[in-house]
């Protein structure tokens, strides 16, 4: 195999079409019939839970046809709903993002909303195409008639999770769910990171939290909204209160990007199903805040130029690949870096000439 140190998910993808083609390119198509875009069109503007899987199924498909459709699907939807609310959900694994979500999702039910979970947890095992965890922590949600919830592996989509998790979005307000919920740890990892997807970003913690917030990274806590404390509960309530004025203190120093809100820092029990009503009041006053300031729509724009912007790299480059000279050069040079006969310098004028030669001559 050859290594590819600098393209991971490029190689990812290119890999696993090789793989493809290298047996039969035709063979998902030859046994079963791919469904029209219509058919998807139809069946999430009926709000069809089943079609609503098989369109997310659909999106998650690296294969050139399944993508055309896709896309077909996606260009024919609408693409902004002011009516409903995207909120991030970030925290390590094991501050209890998926029992939170289960509580505050079922209270979300309880106020006659419908909301629809995505869950891309990079920790989480795929076994037989489900993921372990997190749907057993939704036991509830999953089962409930007006919420959705769909795990998905990270990483194993085009143009990384950020791009599956935005399209995943699009096809669940058109399915007929008003409040979109992703979970993901978020925690450096910058495929993973939500707030460019998102209206609102919660970070949640665990009681202790505070002690290292000079070690949390900076960019996390930026972009954080509101700041929710888990498991306050149990022997470790009173923890949970001294983590709370920690994380008052220590968030003052920080500078919101929206005028005049302060985040909130709420004490919740996911367990215990406690404090999900002020999240959800808190949600609710970022958003007014947004839409008072008109910020919301603008939000919303520049999120999809962000994507377009990075899509477009992503797409650049997979399309630079898919030419034999730039994929021979590439590697060639590599070989030649790891043997240590060439310095990365070189090695980038090198394949940019090369590029720029091949361009030029198109
Ligand atoms: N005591 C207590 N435990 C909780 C609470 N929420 C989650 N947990 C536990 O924390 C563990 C991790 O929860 P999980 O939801 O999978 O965390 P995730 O990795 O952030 O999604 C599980 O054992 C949960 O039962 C809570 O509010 N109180
Ligand atoms: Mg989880």
């Amino acid at each position: 195999m050859v290594y590819f140190p600098i393209f991971p998910t490029f190689v990812t993808v290119m890999e696993s079409n090789h793989h493809i083609s290298g047996i039969n390119p035709h063979f998902k198509v030859s046994v079963r019939k791919q469904k029209s875009a219509d058919y998807y069109i139809h069946g999430l503007k009926s709000h069809n839970r089943f079609v609503l899987s098989e369109c997310i199924t659909l999106l998650e498909s690296n294969l050139p046809e399944k993508r055309k459709i896709a896309e077909a699907v996606l260009n024919t939807i609408p693409f902004q709903n002011d009516t409903t609310i995207r909120i991030g959900i970030t925290g390590s694994p094991g501050v209890g993002k998926s029992t939170f979500i289960e509580a505050f999702g079922l209270y979300l039910i309880s106020q006659q909303h419908r909301p629809a979970i995505l869950a891309i947890d990079p920790s989480s095992q795929i076994n037989k195409g489900s993921i372990l965890g997190d749907k057993t922590r939704m036991q509830h949600l999953s089962a409930h008639p007006d919420a959705y919830v769909r795990p998905s592996p990270s990483g194993a989509v085009l143009g990384g999770t950020s791009a599956f998790t935005k399209e995943a979005i699009q096809v669940c307000e058109a399915g007929g769910f008003d409040i979109i919920i992703v979970e993901t740890v978020g925690v450096g990892q910058s495929e993973t990171e939500v707030d460019h997807i998102t209206d609102v970003n919660i970070l949640l913690l665990q009681p202790g939290a505070g002690d290292d917030i000079q070690g949390i990274k900076r960019g996390i806590v930026e972009n954080a909204d509101i700041f929710v404390i888990n498991k306050a509960d149990g022997p470790q309530f009173e923890l949970a209160k001294q983590t709370k004025v920690s994380y008052k203190n220590a968030i003052q120093l920080f500078h919101h990007d929206v005028p005049g809100w302060i985040c909130p820092v709420i004490l919740t029990s996911a367990m215990d199903k406690k404090g999900m009503d002020e999240v959800f009041q808190s949600i609710i006053g970022f958003i007014n805040l947004l839409k008072k300031k008109e910020l919301l729509n603008s939000k919303r724009k520049y999120q999809e130029l962000r994507w377009f912007e990075r899509q477009s790299l992503i797409r650049l480059k997979e399309i630079a690949f898919e030419n034999n000279a730039i994929k021979s050069t590439y590697q060639q040079l590599s070989h030649e870096m790891s043997s240590g006969k060439l310095s990365a310098t070189s090695a980038i004028h090198q394949f940019e000439e090369a590029f720029r030669k091949l361009i030029h001559n198109l």
